[in-house]
């Protein structure tokens, strides 16, 4: 655990000044010790919160392995802060949560999990079924479930196929604003607007307004395509909590780079 132990991962996150930026990982993608390297390089560049995940349910093993090399390498990274002055320990308190497709792609290392309904699936399986098979694993492994109405608009990519979304359309304002209310009385702290990994367009700022009013009291995180900085502070003006970013991490290998690319990015996204 690399969080802190006073308080509750939610609260943690409650807590992180806003917009923040969130690094999602997909395992099915890297190795456990290149996930762990693009961590350190994105946490390094701004990044305050790790997402591991992805949308086809591979089993436990991958998902664990990684998991566990993210924790180590920012365990290390807490310590060596201890040893020098000028660095601070707390910059490496950065919460690593499940974001699974499903029950089986769960670990005891993670720090939380996004507990999350597919709330626009047609599919039983992805609003209720996962969860309900993966409810008592999350306890008795005890990790800290955070509830999440996941949302997904077009294009939706793979997530959108797998999780056989209705998807949100451009010009169904309504339906986004139906599900944001939904998931703010259903008391989900957190509402996530997703276009699919590598979309070809985001969530469009209106939409992420308009959730953002539907749900005053949820963190709005928002991702799928946010390729540069300028689509991300699009969001957050438009009103988004947090922005995710995973597909365009996966095209540097090299951390120094990474973290120049994410810096500017999360800089900008800031401005
Ligand atoms: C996937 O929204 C995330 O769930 C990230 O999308 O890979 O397009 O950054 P990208």
């Amino acid at each position: 655990m690399v969080v802190r132990d006073d308080i509750s991962v939610i609260e943690h996150l409650k807590l992180i000044p806003r917009p923040g930026h969130i690094l999602v990982i997909d395992p099915d993608d890297q190795t456990p010790e290149m996930a762990a390297k693009r961590s350190i390089a994105c946490v390094l560049a701004g990044t305050r919160c790790i997402f591991v995940g992805g949308s086809t349910a591979v089993d436990g093993t991958p998902v664990h392995d990684t998991v566990v090399a993210i924790q180590e390498s920012l365990e290390l990274c807490k310590w060596n802060a201890t040893q020098d002055s000028e660095a601070s320990e707390d910059d490496w308190n950065i919460p690593v949560l499940l974001f699974p497709a499903g029950a089986r792609a769960l670990s005891p290392a993670a720090d939380a999990i996004t507990f999350m309904t597919l709330m626009n699936s047609r599919n039983l399986q992805f609003v209720m079924g996962e969860q309900i098979l993966g409810g008592p694993i999350v306890q008795k492994m005890g990790i800290e479930p955070i509830a999440m109405g996941y949302i997904v608009f077009s294009p939706g990519g793979k997530v959108g196929e797998v999780g056989e979304a209705d998807l949100i359309l451009p010009d169904q304002m309504d339906r986004c604003i139906a599900h944001a209310a939904t998931s703010e009385c259903f008391g989900f702290p957190l509402i996530y607007l997703e276009a699919g990994s590598g979309a070809s367009s985001p969530v469009l700022p209106e939409m992420i307004s308009a959730a953002k009013k539907a749900a005053p009291t949820s963190l709005i995180i928002v991702g799928g395509g946010m390729h540069n900085g300028e689509l991300a502070q699009q969001s957050v003006r438009a009103g988004a909590d947090w922005i995710v970013t995973g597909n365009l991490t996966e095209e540097f290998d090299d951390a120094a780079e990474l973290e120049k690319v994410m810096c500017e990015y999360i800089q900008k996204m800031r401005e």
